[in-house]
């Protein structure tokens, strides 16, 4: 393959192939199709979209309490969302204008404001055709969902054995086992282990059994947990005790790396139900410590401060069994995205995922994936030019390469280490 010796052709390379490469979306919360309405689609989803309800608080007629609003239908919701935050405001934020973004690439014309019309559009929509659409739109091969067998309704569709794509990828989500212990234990008692509230050798020995029977029914891809700011390691918490006597061990038994999801304040506001979460500063020693103490784990890691990247990405660079994935949530915003993109490359090259879309309803990976797609291209842009200034000259292979390893690529190499 010729190396490309002009700057334009290089250029045109590097957003042609950004445009263009497949991507892996490696967290998200959509379901199967199977999993009935779980699975969350469509434009009234789409408006009541948790980001989006926290967003309407901030604007919405003191009228208007959250009681009000919860009882009210999804279409009703839906409502209020689009007349405030699309009409009486401009749709400026990075939540409304990915509706926007997602309507414009399924071909609808946002510029009529025809919020009916949408409504008919998604209702003609058959998922079994829908879902194989929306992927091809987000141009992606598979994505892993979040599959926690501490919700009843999923570990209920897991265990009846309901078809599920090859391209429905699964994480064993265990946020409950180590921020919980006692209402996991009750949990895994009702499924008939013998675990305790109080916990120990015999009860973690349970635990680790239901884990196992888990990784059976899911084959997950990962293990995952989403931990508050103040987690700890090594610590006299339970948290600790469970990572080290229960979690570490069925993710080395099954060779499965721990994600690692760090820095969310839970329900500051309960009223707001999912969009009540907060974020918080992590203590990076405990990822430290975990990395130390653990050589023959591997560890996923995506941090919910802006405050904690560079302190992550310096971590990557000390540890080879840590891998870097996506700006999480309130980091998945363009000027955050492209702040961490940017220091990421400039620390790690492309040993790391540069995004996941967290989508929560299945036609956000388009937006989300549109929106970091144009990011990516402009920085790679500058980075390919910087590199040209030094003489080096990529190819198109390399490039493709090159992008790839930051949409999925690292990724599926991290985890086969
Ligand atoms: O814990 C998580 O995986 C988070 O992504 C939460 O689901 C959060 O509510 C969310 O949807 N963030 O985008
Ligand atoms: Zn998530």
């Amino acid at each position: 393959m010729p190396q490309l010796n002009d700057p334009a052709a290089l250029e045109s390379a590097v957003r042609q192939t950004v445009a263009g490469t497949t991507v892996s979306d490696i967290h998200t919360h959509l379901f199967p199709p199977s999993h009935g309405k779980l699975l969350l689609w469509g434009i009234d989803e789409l408006l009541v979209f948790h980001y989006l309800v926290s967003e309407l608080f901030t604007v919405a007629p003191r009228g208007l309490t959250y009681k009000k609003f919860w009882s009210l239908s999804k279409a009703a919701q839906a409502d209020l969302v689009w007349e405030h935050l699309f009409v009486r405001h401009g749709p400026l934020s990075e939540s409304t204008r990915g509706v926007l973004t997602t309507l414009e690439k399924l071909g609808l014309d946002s510029g009529q404001r025809d919020l009916s019309g949408y409504r008919r559009w998604f209702a003609a929509q058959k998922l079994q055709d829908y879902l194989p659409k929306v992927m091809k739109l987000a141009n992606m091969d598979y994505l892993i969902m979040t599959n926690n067998p501490f919700v009843a309704e999923e570990a209920g569709y897991w265990k009846a054995g309901l078809p599920v794509q090859a391209y429905l990828k699964t994480a064993l989500r265990i946020d409950t086992l180590i921020v919980n212990w006692p209402a996991a234990a009750k949990a895994m008692k009702a499924s008939g282990y013998k675990t305790t509230p109080a916990g120990g050798a015999a009860s973690f020995a349970q635990a680790r059994k239901f884990l196992a029977e888990w990784v059976k029914i899911l084959k997950p891809v990962y293990l995952a947990a989403s931990l508050p700011p103040d987690f700890a390691y090594p610590s006299p918490a339970m948290s600790s005790k469970v990572m080290d006597q229960v979690v570490l061990p069925t993710a080395k038994q099954f060779g499965l790396p721990v994600a690692m999801m760090m820095g969310v304040r839970k329900a500051v506001n309960p009223a707001l139900g999912d969009a009540g979460d907060g974020v918080g500063e992590s203590d990076m020693t405990a990822l430290q410590n975990l990395l130390v103490k653990h050589p023959d784990a591997k560890f996923i890691a995506t941090l919910l401060s802006r405050v904690n990247q560079h302190e992550l990405c310096v971590l990557a660079r000390k540890f080879g069994h840590l891998h870097v994935e996506g700006c999480w949530w309130f980091t998945n915003m363009p000027s955050i995205i492209e702040e961490m993109t940017r220091m990421r490359i400039e620390l790690l090259g492309t040993a790391f995922t540069a995004q996941h879309s967290d989508a929560r309803v299945l036609e956000q990976v388009i937006y989300k994936w549109a929106h970091t797609r144009a990011i990516l291209a402009d920085i790679l842009a500058e980075k390919y030019r910087d590199l040209f200034a030094t003489g080096w000259r990529p190819t198109e292979a390399e490039i493709r390469r090159d992008v790839r390893a930051l949409l999925g690529g690292s990724f599926e190499e991290f985890c086969k280490k």
